[in-house]
């Protein structure tokens, strides 16, 4: 590990749960917790700060690049308080030491109990499990809502033809999902934040920084509700810390921009 880029932030180290194996195989949603695995679980907070592989940025060393599934992760660990030593990963230049410990090439990988795991979906479970407090537990009936709207956005972005469908069905799964905040918000669960809000809020501000670029396109000022939500969510401490630099975001898009 010694060519690894680290810069020492806090963090752990715990049992990976074979119970969570079969999410892997899940679409990038938030799953809900199962009580079931809770009580199976310790909630002793890491001795050692947890190595989390990221994405790098590839303009400035040792910062978080334009992952929104890897931002997912860090403010996992910041909600949670839990102490965490991110190692930068250049994924134009993967080292040989990355590609040993996840084949598939693919950040975040983060290591529990000895054992390197990788994909967002799963490591948010396990830290769900092994570090239950505070909760960001979400009910099975909200797991999915606004989990449609990274790949419209994307579909918007990509598009070439303004009268493809494309922005429209964009501005409808936000409407719904300003409809929803509007009735049952601030948050997804409520008053409290939850792991949704920590998948969905990376995903938002790609989504803004992106589509204001290369698009000159805005959320529209009457989603009231979803326009604070993101105000909130970009604003909190945890965020800020993990959050892509603007230019990264905007450069890690290019390539499917110009595709
Ligand atoms: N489903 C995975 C997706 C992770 C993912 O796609 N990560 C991208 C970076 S945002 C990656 O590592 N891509 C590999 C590459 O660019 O070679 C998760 O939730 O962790």
């Amino acid at each position: 590990m010694a060519a690894m880029s680290s810069a020492r932030v806090q963090v752990s180290a715990c049992a990976f749960s074979a119970t969570v194996n079969r999410l892997r195989s899940r679409p990038n949603v938030v799953v809900p917790f199962r009580k079931s695995l809770r009580v199976s679980m310790s909630s002793v907070p890491p001795s050692q700060p947890l190595e989390v592989i990221v994405k790098a940025s590839v303009t400035t060393p040792n910062r978080l690049g334009d992952c929104p599934f890897c931002q997912r992760v860090l403010l996992t660990l910041e909600e949670k308080h839990l102490p965490y030593d991110p190692k930068f990963v250049d994924l134009t230049n993967k080292p040989e030491w990355f590609v040993k410990i996840n084949p598939e090439g693919k950040v975040p990988v983060l290591k529990f109990d000895e054992k390197w795991v990788p994909d967002s979906d799963v490591i948010t479970q396990t830290l769900e499990e092994k570090y239950p407090s505070p909760p960001l537990v979400i009910p099975p009936e909200k797991a999915t809502v606004g989990s449609k709207i990274f790949s419209t956005f994307i579909g918007f972005l990509k598009s070439k033809d303004p009268n493809d469908g494309t922005e429209q069905a964009l501005l409808s799964e936000l409407s719904s999902f300003n409809d929803y905040l509007k009735e049952n918000g601030p948050f997804v669960n409520g008053k409290e934040i939850s792991a949704a809000d920590l998948s969905l809020g990376p995903k938002l501000y790609h989504l803004e920084i992106a589509l204001v670029h290369y698009k000159k396109w805005l959320v529209p000022d009457s989603l009231t509700s979803l326009k604070s939500y993101m105000k909130d969510i970009f604003s909190r401490e945890s965020f800020i810390k993990t959050r892509a630099q603007p230019h990264d975001v905007i450069e890690g898009w290019r390539p499917k921009v110009e595709d």
